[in-house]
């Protein structure tokens, strides 16, 4: 059996205010939808007997509509064409609270697919294999309950097994992504007793083999600069021969410069080295910058307009300054200088006593800074 196994498409997630001038939608929404669309594609392509989806499909568990509409064209492709398909809900997608209810009861309305989404371990039989679908539990009993749930159900049964879930794999590393509601999984075959054919997980942004038979595919798009480093794509797997081939995704450049220490530096000096910098990032990319040790003159000299001028061909340049440690008594200074709409709320903040109609200015302002 042929599988393709993806996972974290964060559908719905958006950033950075730049919009597509052809589709009018946040330009970073639209890449998720076409990160998505791609392996869908790819999928016709490949024509893997199984394809599976390891957890957040979504990136909220109240999608907006257009999320839920991209989201359901593919499924429906996959379904029209008789492609099984096997999900489980992921954290970011699975509601704190059941009377929610789960987005994911829209798609299992398909033929053809099979969605575990209520906290509990459910086990569908596909092309003669048994998938063992174990979706992220908001409680902790409800994951003790899936895991007691998973060995009772292995021994009933000796078909091939795949093991899908959600979650950060712990055992001898840690895989997690740092969310205070991400699931702990421990090692599932020795939880299960028995081991799989293979064990699809999802959850962390990068390929990667926990154990011989079990992988993280990877996200297929980066929701942030931690995942910069990290291919984005799908696996295709093989069963039998266990063979497992990625397959990245030709998606947007995200590029984190290493740290410039600016200690001494003329502010000329700081535009000549991210000139030189600059010249080596490709059009439409993501960069983060990050500048230590300003001088408290320095910090107020640099030009942040013509920073941004020196990345004109980037789709967002993030800026960080950090000014040089304050020396002996002096007060500490602010750290970082953050986004513009954040420093504007801070700003914000602080004239709370002020008295003037502070709706009026933030409705002002945030009319001015999306100029
Ligand atoms: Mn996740």
């Amino acid at each position: 059996m042929k599988l393709l196994h993806f996972s974290d498409t964060h559908l719905g997630f958006s950033e950075y205010h730049r919009i597509d001038p052809q589709s009018g939608l946040n330009q970073r929404e639209r890449d998720f939808y076409a990160a998505w669309e791609k392996v869908i594609d790819t999928v016709f392509e490949h024509r893997p007997d199984v394809v599976v989806h390891a957890g957040d499909l979504f990136h909220t568990p109240r999608p907006s509509n257009r999320a839920i509409r991209v989201a359901l064209e593919g499924i429906q492709r996959l379904s029209d064409a008789g492609i099984p398909l096997v999900m489980v809900s992921g954290n970011h997608e699975t509601p704190r609270i059941r009377s929610t209810g789960s987005i994911f009861e829209a798609p299992a309305l398909f033929p053809n697919v099979f969605a575990a989404f209520s906290g509990r371990l459910q086990r569908f039989r596909v092309r003669d294999v048994d998938f063992y679908c174990l979706p992220h539990c908001s409680l902790t009993e409800e994951l003790e309950q899936a895991l007691e749930a998973l060995k009772a159900e292995v021994e009933s049964s000796s078909a091939p097994r795949v093991l899908v879930s959600h979650g950060a794999w712990t055992s001898k590393s840690f895989y997690g992504m740092g969310e205070f509601n991400e699931q702990r999984l421990p090692d599932l075959e020795a939880a299960a007793g028995v081991s799989f054919d293979y064990i699809a997980l999802g959850h962390y942004h990068r390929c990667i083999e926990v154990k011989q038979n079990a992988c993280y595919s990877g996200s297929t798009e980066r929701t942030g600069f931690n995942d910069h480093g990290s291919r984005c794509g799908y696996l295709l797997v093989d069963l039998e021969s266990g063979e497992r081939v990625f397959h990245p995704l030709a998606v947007r450049p995200m590029i984190k410069a290493p740290a410039m220490d600016c200690t001494g530096k003329m502010a000329s000096a700081v535009y000549d080295e991210l000139e030189a910098f600059s010249r080596t990032v490709p059009e439409g990319a993501v960069v983060q910058i990050v500048l230590e040790n300003l001088s408290d003159d320095l910090f107020l000299r640099l030009d942040l307009r013509r920073i941004d001028e020196l990345f004109s061909q980037t789709l967002y340049l993030e800026k960080q300054l950090f000014r040089s440690a304050p020396r002996e008594g002096d007060k500490p200074a602010a750290s970082a200088i953050r986004s513009l709409p954040v420093e504007f709320e801070a700003f914000l903040q602080k004239q709370a006593e002020g008295g003037f109609d502070m709706e009026k200015m933030r409705r002002l302002g945030e009319a001015y800074l999306q100029e």
